[in-house]
């Protein structure tokens, strides 16, 4: 299994627990998943990033071998998004519930609403954007002054920090394949920090944020939604190794697609795909 960011180390661990039990990739994903949703202060999750309003929205989606799939978006105060994006999938006729709906679905099918607070960093971070609240989401690692890259703050799993604030990588995608030759994926994220409330990336839908073939493939990705939407980049991804190329090219081809469509602005952007084929 495969999953995205340092952050999806101990991730991969968790999901293997099942796997290497021969479990299924849909127990898996799900597992990984709940272990960062419950990480306190992780980037992922309740402890994440607001948006420009100070709240915590999250979106998640799952899809397993049978191509069922379920999903959630701008999902408040609940803390296993993927769960409920599981729950849907399994128990109504719908793949995607969005916002009040959302939350209801969840209240009723015995999830608990818990009460909106930023965690400490999440704040700290949210305080220094309000100095200036300018929207614009950055999501570029290059970005970062020399010797910056890759350094982290003090917590484990928190985000990578610009100058003025913080960088916006705060999914995690996993996608795996268990002993059974079953395919599934799933993905959690309170979405690119400081966005406007309502705003839904890629990462609950399906066919951008994820996509699982299981007669070829899956692919996941982070980065700045809106460029993986306009490309339905996972799905994008899957076709491509269906047509004979590995993982690797298929992500490749996929990020100069989003390059060719505009240059410059993808000097400004970062987007990343991770694909797993059929043969592991
Ligand atoms: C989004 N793709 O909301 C997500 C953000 C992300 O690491 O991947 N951050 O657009």
């Amino acid at each position: 299994m495969v999953s995205t960011w340092d952050s999806g180390k101990p991730v991969n661990a968790e999901a293997w627990k099942i796997l290497s039990k021969n479990g299924r990739a849909l127990d898996a994903v799900e597992a990984g998943s709940r272990y960062i949703e419950g990480t306190i202060n992780c980037c992922v999750g309740l402890g994440g990033y607001p948006d420009r309003d100070g709240i915590v929205t999250l979106d998640s989606c799952i899809m397993d071998e049978h191509a069922n799939c379920g999903a959630v978006a701008g999902l408040e105060q609940i803390l296993h998004p993927v769960s409920v994006a599981r729950k849907i999938m399994e128990t109504t006729p719908h793949v995607l519930l969005v916002g009040q709906g959302a939350q209801q679905f969840a209240i009723e099918n015995g999830f608990k609403k818990e009460p909106q607070k930023l965690s400490d960093e999440a704040k700290k971070a949210y305080e220094q954007w309000l100095k200036k609240s300018e929207y614009k989401p950055v999501m570029n690692i290059e970005n970062l002054p020399t010797g910056q890259a890759g350094k982290k703050n003090d917590g484990a799993f928190a985000p990578y920090f610009f100058d003025d604030g913080p960088a916006n990588h705060d999914t995690m995608g996993l996608v795996a394949l268990d002993a059974a030759g079953n395919m599934s994926g799933a993905v959690t994220t309170s979405g690119m920090a400081f966005k406007i409330h309502g705003r839904v990336g890629d990462s609950p839908v399906i066919g951008a944020g994820l996509f699982v073939d299981n007669e070829v493939g899956a692919a996941t990705s982070s980065g700045v939604g809106e460029e993986v939407i306009r490309i339905c980049g996972t799905h994008l991804v899957v076709e491509l190794m269906r047509q004979g190329d590995s993982p690797e090219t298929a992500c490749r081809k996929a990020v100069e697609r989003i390059i060719k469509r505009d240059r410059q602005k993808a000097k400004t952007l970062q987007v990343g795909f991770l694909a797993l084929n059929k043969k592991g």
